[in-house]
């Protein structure tokens, strides 16, 4: 068995513990919430936390906590995005999204109860793996990162941007929020979990998380103008036909190309002080370049 079999087996399993039982009441939401998170996605903000934790030398049994409340989180803002309110997709992982395979009310209670969960398993954080104060720090940063300042701000400013067109630096502040906030946090929960990273660590992996948040999104934007749906695990195209601004759309093809690479190069930079104990970290930077 190789180490990335065992990290899939992992994740699935904490956030399989972590979510409600099918069989308990309310079960249509418990098993909404359960269809939503399991069996799909590519795990790669649960997948930050563990290589970050991993490069501070942090257990594995620790990190499982903000590892599947990252993920919490994400699933409820993608059943959220899906919903008609908000970007209307029937699909979603490559299967019906939740509200078309239970429906709208039952979809929006199931994304407010992942929130809720994931900051349930953040209070839960054993108090002999980690100091309370490093906890209370960590569930500030989460909530943050969820919030107006993070992925809700965010989502609000995309909304906003489909009447008027957008400038380079409103999308990249957008998309910082959006996108980077969550992906920031993945990065930051653990260093704030860890008992002493030291001050050089804590400002690389700070300009690590900030740059890989930028790089997700170019990434993203790059693959919805030229994959296909099987690649996506949704319609490509998506944000062309909402007519949203994106880094395809105002700079182009090319442009955004080495916009990436630029970034991808800001990350390699910001782990290269770093040894063997960084080539977690390192893969996933790599999974986001072309
Ligand atoms: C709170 C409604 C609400 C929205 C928050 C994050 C967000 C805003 C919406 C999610 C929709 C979206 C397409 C955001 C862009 C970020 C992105 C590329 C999400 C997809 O993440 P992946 O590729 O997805 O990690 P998987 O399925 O692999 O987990």
């Amino acid at each position: 068995m190789n180490a990335a079999f065992n990290l899939d087996t992992r994740i699935e399993a904490v956030l399989d513990r972590f979510l409600p039982d099918p069989a308990q009441p309310p079960q249509t939401l418990h098993r909404a919430m359960r269809y939503s998170v399991l069996g799909g996605g590519k795990r790669y903000r649960p997948r930050l936390v563990y290589a970050t934790g991993c490069l501070l030398g942090l257990p594995q049994t620790l990190l499982d906590y903000p590892a599947a409340a990252v993920e919490l989180i994400h699933a409820y803002s993608l059943i959220h995005d899906d919903l008609p309110a908000m970007d209307d997709d029937d699909e979603r992982r490559g299967k019906p999204s939740c509200h078309r395979a239970y429906n709208e009310a039952t979809a929006i209670l199931a994304g407010d109860a992942l929130q809720t969960l994931a900051f349930e398993v953040m209070a839960s954080i054993p108090r002999d793996g980690c100091h309370p104060e490093s906890i209370l720090r960590a569930v500030h940063a989460l909530a943050e990162a969820s919030g107006t300042q993070g992925l809700v701000g965010g989502q609000q400013l995309d909304l906003e941007a489909v009447s008027r067109p957008l400038e380079l630096v409103e999308l990249t502040e957008m998309h910082l929020r959006k996108t980077g906030a969550l992906i920031r946090a993945s990065i930051l929960i653990p260093v704030l979990l860890a008992p002493d990273p030291g001050e050089v660590p804590i400002q690389h992996l700070t300009r690590l998380s900030r740059d890989l948040g930028l790089a997700f999104q170019i990434r993203d934007d790059i693959l919805d103008a030229t994959a296909d749906a099987g690649t996506l695990g949704r319609k490509p195209g998506g944000d062309a036909s909402h007519h949203r601004a994106t880094f395809v759309t105002l700079l182009g093809l090319e442009e955004a190309r080495n916009r990436l690479a630029h970034s991808i190069a800001q990350c390699r930079e910001a782990l290269s002080i770093f040894g063997p104990e960084a080539h977690p970290l390192r893969a996933l930077v790599d999974d986001r370049a072309e």
